[in-house]
């Protein structure tokens, strides 16, 4: 597994260079969900893809920008599924971006997911690689290297309140939840990039990043097996809670075809136990 993480360390050098450095026009292709496709997502995809392949232990690998599942070494034991370049959209106005991986052995959901990791392409490039049963490690290439920073615990309670989709298609119950933060004095902290923001509250003690089922995306945006479940594991871990519109451990989630996505919730346990009373579950 380490060898996973030392590639993926390898792969963050090279997409920050690519965001750096590359053509910010799009390609002339869209994605798997319909999405046009920038040229440097298709660059980031074709730079993980290229550098997973000299990586026997991964047996396949799942990319947000792809359709199916391309395998890699028939002997090898995981599943990586990753989406390369997350809030790509943001990267013109050059606000930070971030590339998500899910590490899975035997199924591809929550219960196989045995490891995640995330990097954030911003001022500095930083990293997070969380093992499942352990507490989240944080690194910043800083001298040429990931140097350690340390572990990530959150707060029980945070200041920060990311809410996510658009405001006139939540429902009545999230919108007045949303409110009650506010008025209860949160701070709005929302990019529109769910890495630098689920980052921004994981580093600053706590807070609710949410992305709720909306009128017009009754199952949310954020893709189970590339977005929300990685995501889950590093919250989870650190202290925090990952819940669905149910209730239930975003760690339950056991998706029905690769590009799933589900309402998800992100926090403290404070926020999350507060948003499970307002919505009843
Ligand atoms: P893009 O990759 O299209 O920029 O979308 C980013 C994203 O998937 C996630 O990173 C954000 O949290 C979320 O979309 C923002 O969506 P809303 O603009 O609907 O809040």
């Amino acid at each position: 597994m380490d060898t996973i993480f030392d590639s993926i360390k390898d792969i963050a050098l090279k997409i920050d260079n690519a965001i750096k450095n590359s053509d910010l026009g799009y390609s002339q292709s869209s994605n798997s969900s319909g999405e046009d496709q920038l040229k440097l997502d298709v660059q980031s995809d074709l730079i993980i893809e290229q550098t997973f392949k000299s990586v026997p232990s991964i047996k396949a690998i799942v990319s947000e920008e792809k359709e199916g599942i391309s395998v890699l070494h028939e002997n090898g034991t995981y599943t990586v599924c990753y989406d390369p370049l997350d809030g790509s959209s943001l990267v013109d106005v050059d606000l930070s971006v971030g590339s998500i991986f899910g590490i899975y052995e035997d199924t591809l959901d929550g219960d196989g997911l045995v490891a995640s990791a995330y990097v954030v392409y911003g001022p500095r490039i930083e990293l997070v690689i969380c093992k499942r049963g352990k507490k989240p490690i944080h690194y910043r290439y800083m001298g040429g290297q990931f140097a350690q920073i340390g572990e990530i615990t959150l707060n029980d309670k945070g200041k920060l309140n990311a809410p996510g989709g658009t405001q006139q298609n939540w429902t009545p119950i999230h919108k007045n939840f949303i409110d009650s933060l506010f008025k209860e004095g949160y701070r709005l902290r929302y990019s529109g990039g769910m890495v630098p923001d689920l980052h921004q509250i994981l580093l600053k003690g706590g807070g609710l990043f949410s992305y709720p089922a909306t009128s017009d995306k009754p199952n949310g945006k954020l893709r189970q097996l590339f977005e929300v479940l990685p995501f889950a594991l590093v919250y989870e871990s650190a202290g925090g809670m990952a819940i669905d519109d149910k209730g239930g451990s975003l760690l339950s989630l056991k998706p029905s075809f690769v590009h799933d996505t589900s309402p998800c919730f992100f926090g403290s346990r404070y926020e999350i136990e507060a948003l499970k009373k307002a919505y009843g579950v």
